[in-house]
């Protein structure tokens, strides 16, 4: 048996003492009365005073903080209530798998993750920090604080909780690559691996991946709408239900890339290579898949799959000699989707 390390992989552990600020540095300036709103699909909606919140049950508990950034600070004293005892008050819908927390900051800033991920890592609502009330500049009055997961999924100044059936991905996952699981143990770090940060979060500021070599590139659920691909290399990326609408591909390789229920209208896919990419679900009304070669892709679910259509209609543009080499459930279906003769 070989036993964990400390420290996840290419971590540093931060100056003894030291607690790095990242991020925003303050909560919104508001006269309001600062309160906690749990809602979305629950059966019961909450919103506590501060005052009320800290009259939950509180605990203490000794968490290691990652950063993505690569510093770590481990033994981190905190105090606060049980996110499950929130939860508990609220009652998830069944199909509540998703959570959103929302910051009382200047953006808005956000972030998300699996509600049974939440449950399983038993997050902490946390007011203090090694005995004393939280810092405004470290999240206080009251934050998120996630064991197992890179820091970033440990939201400041937390202002609501809202409960989703799809995820809808927070400031950093959405917009500047940051891996949307985050799991430091597996350095999930950036959506590209054997990129540094700087270079990732240009490319999504951007939303010019074109010419670069991004395999792998884990991009589900990104709101890339207009984004610059030509001739990127996206052997096996990952863009389910991404928001590609205008995306040009043209040229790109595509191949075995994941891009169910992706929504691709009107994006230019002329001369790519697509060969066994899934765009089973996908919105590609518009698309121009002109030149693209598509041996072994998917369109619709095989015979026995559950059914998966991509919508498309004769403004997608197919060529029928590039169904050839397609399977025949592919021809079958594209054939009557572009009115094309059987
Ligand atoms: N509201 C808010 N929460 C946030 C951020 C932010 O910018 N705004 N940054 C995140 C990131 S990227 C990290 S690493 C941690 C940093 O917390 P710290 O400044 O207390 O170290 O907060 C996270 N929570
Ligand atoms: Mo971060």
């Amino acid at each position: 048996m070989t036993e964990r390390p400390v420290l996840p992989p290419n971590q540093a552990l931060a100056a003894p003492g030291k607690w790095p600020v990242v991020g925003e540095q303050a909560p919104r300036a508001d006269d309001a009365p600062w309160t906690v709103a749990l809602d979305g699909l629950v059966e019961a909606p909450q919103r506590w005073s501060l005052d009320a919140l800290r009259a939950l049950p509180q605990t203490e508990r000794i968490i290691d903080i990652h950063c993505v950034t690569r510093w770590s600070k481990l033994g981190a004293r905190f105090e606060g209530v049980p996110f499950r005892l929130l939860i508990e008050a609220a009652r998830p819908r069944p199909e509540a798998r998703f959570v959103s927390f929302v910051a009382r900051s200047p953006r808005a800033h956000s972030t998300s993750m699996p509600l049974a991920d939440l449950l399983a890592l038993d997050p902490l609502v946390a007011f203090r920090y090694e005995g004393e009330e939280l810092a405004a500049i470290h999240g206080g009055p009251v934050r998120m604080v996630v064991p197992g997961r890179y820091f970033y999924k440990s939201l400041k100044w937390l202002e609501r909780i809202e409960l989703l059936a799809e995820d809808r991905l927070g400031y950093w996952e959405d917009r500047m690559g940051y891996h949307n699981r985050a799991d430091p143990w597996a350095e999930e770090r950036y959506v590209v691996r054997h990129l540094d940060r700087r270079t990732v979060m240009g490319l999504f500021e951007r939303r010019d991946l074109s010419g670069q070599d991004l395999l792998g590139l884990l991009a589900d659920g990104m709101g890339l709408e207009g984004l610059n691909a030509r001739g990127a290399l996206l052997r096996n990326a990952q863009f389910r239900r991404a928001d590609l609408r205008g995306a040009d591909f043209a040229g790109a390789n595509l191949s075995n890339a994941h891009l169910e229920a992706a929504d691709l209208r009107g994006a230019n896919l002329r001369d790519a290579d697509a060969e066994g990419a899934d765009f089973r679900g996908a919105d590609l009304r518009g698309a121009d898949f002109t030149g693209a070669s598509l041996f072994g892709a998917s369109f619709c679910a095989e015979p026995g799959q559950p059914a998966m259509d991509a919508r498309i209609d004769p403004s997608t543009r197919i060529e029928a000699a590039q169904l050839e080499k397609l399977s025949p459930a592919q021809q079958d279906f594209l054939r009557r989707a572009l009115g094309l003769p059987g």
